[in-house]
């Protein structure tokens, strides 16, 4: 599996922890996928469209032998089956996933665009981002971070429930 993908997941209907549960398993079931890291799961305020349920966000790696395209494909197909219905832009879903990168490369079609072209401005991506790179890191006393810092909302992101060591699959433990 040479391919290396940043995926964000975002739900706001309940159940929501079920959801993201549901959706990091059903990547991980097929061979052609593996996620190797994940987020702890904030809770976020919902920015573009307000009027909607607060978010449970995080963000997981994957490896995989699949291309971009296909990793797109099985993405939407993951959200038809946990019930995603489209009906307002921005508004409250089940599961949404987005690919955020694909190893270092640049799409611009149609249907997809990496990096995702919102990520940089929303504090609901990249603050659980940061948390996956940088725990490939090893541990600094002061954490700096220039992106980050000049991030607007990061206040309406907030630990939900916090990874605690490295095994991907500890945080759906019950
Ligand atoms: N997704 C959106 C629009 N707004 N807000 C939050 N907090 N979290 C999201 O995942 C989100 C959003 C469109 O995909
Ligand atoms: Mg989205
Ligand atoms: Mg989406």
């Amino acid at each position: 599996m040479k391919n290396s993908a940043f995926i964000a997941l975002g739900s706001n209907i309940e159940d929501r922890y079920t959801y993201l549960k549901k959706a990091v398993l059903e990547l991980d079931s097929f061979d052609e996928i593996k996620v190797v890291s994940t987020s702890s799961i904030y809770e976020t305020d919902p920015v573009g469209y307000e009027d909607q349920d607060k978010f449970l966000n995080m963000v997981i790696k994957v490896n995989t032998s699949l291309g971009p395209f296909e990793l797109l494909d099985t993405c939407l197909d993951i959200e038809q089956k946990l019930g995603r219905k489209r009906e307002i832009k921005w508004g409250p879903r089940t599961i949404d996933l987005d690919i955020l990168l694909y190893n270092n490369e640049n799409i611009e079609t149609e249907n997809l665009t990496v990096p995702h072209p919102r990520m940089k401005e929303r504090a609901f991506v990249m603050i659980p981002l940061m948390e996956i790179r940088n725990s490939t890191l090893p541990v600094m006393k002061k954490p700096f971070d220039p992106l980050l810092e000049t991030i607007a909302n990061k206040e309406g992101v907030r630990i939900w429930k916090q990874k605690n060591g490295e095994d991907v699959f500890a945080l759906f433990e019950n």
